[in-house]
């Protein structure tokens, strides 16, 4: 029977179905998802304790393949709580270290974003026209620093089908007082020569600096690119992927046909196949900046965030909440 706490299943399942969407707030959530399995287990060992956080650690990973914040964040929580449970017996103490320290993710991660807005917002001159794509938090808050800062900007956002998110962005611009364009996807080429500068946010980004973001993000890169405007991505550092030092590939996710098409349309096709990925890949030969909450760095210098923060990766690191997953579970 699966020990993971209702509250706990029903955070997974938001990110499932993205009612709780982007990259950093999936791993906040996630996080959340692990300090209610730690508050709310009865274990009376601390690897019992660790084997309930583990279960819920699995069903969280699950969710969504390729924003790598949400592994990263697990990874992040779990590493910290099993040095914890090695040191001490007293569950009660792990419980209560499990809620500092997913505590300590969030604030950190909050607190990245916001560092984020100050990085990004130097970019931003008095008359730009920018262009941004789907929603992200951090790419968001560099616009809404340097509105706050007095710049006179204005954004194109395009409405980011099929999930629209371009939607979302759109009122937080309109609440923060940016002028704003709400253009269609297939617009995107033709406007781009009536603007400056792109920011974008990121899911996961490689050690080779390609970043996986929205679908359409590459294409929207392929268009700055010929329009010779400089293309800059918003990411805080726990969205970089360790696997790929390894050579991994970060997986692409495909969602259902009903995101697209309605069920009866479909049904009613005899030889339609619907594709639905949800990123796409850009290459680092289009990223002009990655705008991390340490600093701004071209591409090509993702592999030294990787090995500041994860050494070498090596493999049996990768899903550390495994080992503690008895194997019947
Ligand atoms: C969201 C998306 C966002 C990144 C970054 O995709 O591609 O650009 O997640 O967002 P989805 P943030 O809607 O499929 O989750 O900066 O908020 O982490």
């Amino acid at each position: 029977m699966s020990s993971v706490p209702p509250k706990t299943l029903q955070i997974a399942e938001d990110i499932r179905s993205m009612r709780t969407r982007g990259a950093g707030r999936i791993a906040c959530a996630a996080v959340q998802g692990l300090m209610i399995a730690a508050e709310e287990s009865r274990a009376s060992t601390t690897e019992h304790l660790l084997q309930d956080v583990a279960q819920a650690a699995r069903v969280l990973y699950n969710t969504r393949p390729s924003a790598v914040s949400l592994p990263n964040g697990l990874r992040y929580f779990f590493t910290r709580l099993e040095a914890k449970a090695k040191a001490t017996d007293d569950t009660a103490a792990v419980r209560r270290q499990a809620q500092d320290i997913g505590q300590s993710f969030i604030t950190m991660s909050t607190n990245a974003v916001k560092a984020i807005g100050q990085i990004g917002s130097r970019f931003i001159d008095d008359g730009d026209v920018i262009f941004t794509y789907c929603n992200s938090a951090a790419a968001a808050e560099i616009l809404i620093t340097a509105h706050q800062m007095g710049r006179q900007f204005s954004v194109y956002v395009p409405e980011t089908r099929p999930k629209y998110q371009g939607y979302i962005t759109l009122t937080w611009l309109d609440k923060a007082g940016i002028a704003s364009y709400l253009i269609t996807d297939n617009a995107i080429r033709y406007l781009m020569g009536h603007a400056d500068k792109v920011f974008v946010g990121a899911d996961a980004i490689a050690a080779n600096g390609a970043v996986l973001n929205k679908i359409g993000t590459s294409m929207v890169a392929l268009a700055a690119d010929e329009a010779r405007l400089d293309f800059f991505v918003a990411a805080e550092s726990y969205k970089f992927s360790p696997l790929t030092m390894l050579g991994e590939l970060i997986q692409i996710e495909e969602r259902e046909a009903s995101e697209i098409v309605p069920a009866d349309r479909l049904t009613s096709w005899k030889h339609v196949t619907v594709r639905n990925p949800a990123f796409d890949l850009t290459p680092p030969e289009y990223i002009d900046a990655i705008i991390t909450e340490q600093g701004q760095i071209p591409p090509q210098a993702a592999i030294s965030i990787l090995y500041e923060q994860y050494g070498w990766f090596t493999s049996e690191l990768a899903l550390p909440w495994e080992s503690h997953i008895p194997p019947s579970s």
